[in-house]
């Protein structure tokens, strides 16, 4: 018997060596130390014994029982430590490694060049002013020359809100406020960069929302020739010193005279060619001295003060510049089309 019972001993414990996992040690625990095991077997085979080995047997059992658990204990330990470390190891962050890059923002291409064109005319001492993008019917038209039926109020369709009210179609209206607020004394430097909205059909060359900027200058003694520095220098910053301008006669209600301004083509030396249909120019903004209504319904008397305005598309100027050559690239927000434009 104790010769059976140093057996089951020594065979336990090879297996308890030789366990892989925590699972494998529980079946050598249930197998040896269960209560169908082998040494409960020899423990219940007790009875037939001598009664002064009994003691013997007995404790010799429970120290093989007692060893089996302890190794069994150990070895539990050991793995569950393996099991921890190889996690760990695993799990290991390699700080030296290249960080994930971190996808940035940067503006928006009709922002910078609408920036761009505020700081040229903020270093000509102009100040920038903002208004409302819903305006009421006697800003946007009525203060600017146009009166109810006025044939221009149907070129330029609107989106109406109520009888009175719409959304601005230019950013004139910006200036019609601001010059009421100077309760008729100059002098007033403004330009007024925003948003406006038409009722057109989108296409490459039209869209129902675009930008605007609008420059007002109104003081005495304030003179075309004035209005023709103030564009030159405006043109020849943004485009290049080797640029020319010209300016044609036009027609805009607010206006009188009033001009178009074209830049001479840097494409082909005003040689002619398709950027600007074979004449050597390019149309860039609307200009004009204020037309002596708008001064007088605006607070100003037109008998000692003038003055002079323009008008641009922040969109046209630069597509211009970088030979964009469809509007809708500005508002459909293809990542690809604006990741070209950001300066560093
Ligand atoms: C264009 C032409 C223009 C103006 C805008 C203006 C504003 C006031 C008084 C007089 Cl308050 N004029 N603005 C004048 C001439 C032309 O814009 O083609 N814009 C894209």
């Amino acid at each position: 018997m104790k010769e059976r019972l140093l057996e089951l001993k020594q065979e336990a414990l090879d297996k308890v060596t030789a366990a892989e996992d925590v699972k494998g040690l529980q079946e050598v625990r249930v197998q040896y130390l269960g209560k169908k095991g082998p040494i409960t077997e020899v423990l219940r085979g007790m009875g037939k014994l001598p009664a002064e080995e009994r003691p013997v047997i007995g404790q010799l059992a429970n120290d093989v029982r007692e060893e089996i658990s302890n190794a069994i204990e150990t070895k539990q330990t050991k793995l569950e430590e393996q099991a921890l470390e190889k996690q760990l190891a695993e799990e290991t962050i390699d700080v030296t490694l290249p960080g994930r890059p971190a996808p940035s923002g940067g503006r928006h291409l009709l922002t910078s060049i609408i920036e761009e064109i505020e700081d040229l005319f903020i270093g000509m001492g102009f100040e920038v002013a903002e208004g409302p993008e819903v305006e009421s019917d006697y800003y946007n038209f009525e203060a600017l020359n146009l009166p109810k039926g006025h044939p221009a109020r149907d070129m330029q369709d609107s989106f109406y809100i109520t009888e009175e009210i719409l959304m601005r179609t230019h950013t004139s209206p910006v200036q019609a406020r601001t010059m009421e607020k100077h309760e008729g004394k100059g002098p007033v430097k403004v330009i007024c960069p925003g948003k406006v909205y038409r009722r057109d059909t989108d296409d490459a060359t039209h869209s129902h929302q675009f930008t605007q900027i609008e420059g007002l200058l109104v003081d005495e003694h304030v003179r075309m020739s004035d209005l023709k520095g103030v564009l030159n220098e405006f043109a020849k910053q943004m485009f290049g010193e080797d640029r020319e301008i010209r300016l044609r006669p036009s027609f805009f209600p607010f206006t009188e005279p009033s001009v178009e301004m074209d830049i001479s083509c840097k494409m082909c030396g005003g040689e002619g060619c398709s950027v600007c249909k074979g004449t050597g120019w390019i149309e860039i903004l609307g200009a004009g001295m204020v037309h002596p209504n708008v001064l007088q319904m605006a607070g100003y008397d037109p008998e000692k003060y003038t003055g002079f305005a323009f008008g641009m598309g922040p969109e046209r100027i630069a597509m211009l510049k970088y030979g964009i050559d469809d509007i809708r690239h500005f508002y459909t927000n293809d990542i690809r089309f604006l990741n070209q434009f950001h300066k560093a």
